[in-house]
């Protein structure tokens, strides 16, 4: 049995070797790639999230833990991805300026693309005006990330700009991240509102299609 405790804790720990072991290790047992990932990598960030906002352990050491996580998904990734021959549509997906929390974002790209997606990352600290070119390129929807309540607003500035440009009905908004609720995707027009990964995916579906 491959021990999802262990992959929790070495992500917690930041040992990034011990992480990239113990997740070939459990590949290597049949364990599901979907399950290392929510079971272990994912847990262990959570984990370590609630020991920073206790103030037990500070910036480097999460981003020594993010370094691990990484590596982490780095080994999932191709497993996660199915081959799809026809695009399901085009996502551009960035975390909103003047944020930098990256690894949410990076996993729900990782889904979008599993699921027949063409995804182009925009990265981080994303400007409204690069989210605006980003649809003129011919994105269908935009994925946006905030992990700042003092970052959440961009969201709502990047979607003027796109009503400025006058591409507002030419793309569907989604938004993710760990402060953003339906309620404020409500409050702000996003089309659509998602807590993880799994179901960003499914969202983006329900988007391109409406
Ligand atoms: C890792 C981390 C960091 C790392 C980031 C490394 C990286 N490369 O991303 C570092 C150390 C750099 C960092 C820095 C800071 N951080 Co920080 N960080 C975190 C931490 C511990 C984990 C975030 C994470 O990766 N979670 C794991 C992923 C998988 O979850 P997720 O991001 O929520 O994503 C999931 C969903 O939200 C959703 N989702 C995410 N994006 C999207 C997008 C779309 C479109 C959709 C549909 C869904 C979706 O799907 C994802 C997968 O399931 C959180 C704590 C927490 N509980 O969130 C604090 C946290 C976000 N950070 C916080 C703070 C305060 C900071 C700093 C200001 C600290 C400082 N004093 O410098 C800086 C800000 C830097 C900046 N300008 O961005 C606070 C924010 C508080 C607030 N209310 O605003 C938090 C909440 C910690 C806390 N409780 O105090 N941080």
């Amino acid at each position: 049995m491959a021990d999802m405790l262990a992959i929790s804790t070495a992500v917690k720990e930041g040992r990034r070797k011990i992480v990239e072991q113990l997740v070939n290790e459990a590949l290597a047992e049949g364990e599901k790639p979907e399950d290392i990932l929510n079971k272990g990598l994912i847990v262990g960030m959570n984990e370590l999230g609630e020991q920073f906002k206790n103030g037990e352990v500070y910036v480097p050491e999460v981003l020594v833990a993010a370094r691990a996580m990484k590596k982490g998904t780095e080994i999932l990734k191709p497993l996660l991805l199915q081959a799809n021959v026809q695009s399901l549509g085009t996502v551009a997906i960035g975390t909103v300026e003047g944020d930098l929390h990256d690894i949410g974002k990076n996993l729900v790209g990782m889904m979008l693309e599993g699921t027949g997606f063409t995804v182009v990352d925009l990265g981080e600290n994303v400007s409204p005006d690069a989210f605006v070119q980003a649809v003129r390129d011919g994105a269908q929807i935009i994925g946006m990330s905030a992990l700042l309540t003092t970052t959440m607003p961009m969201m709502a500035v990047t979607i003027k700009a796109l009503e400025d440009a006058g591409l507002r009905d030419k793309v569907k908004v989604m938004i993710g991240g760990a402060p953003i609720t339906q309620e404020y995707a409500d409050q702000i027009g996003a089309d659509g509102y998602s807590a993880d990964a799994a179901s960003a995916a499914e969202l983006a579906k329900r988007l391109i299609a409406a």
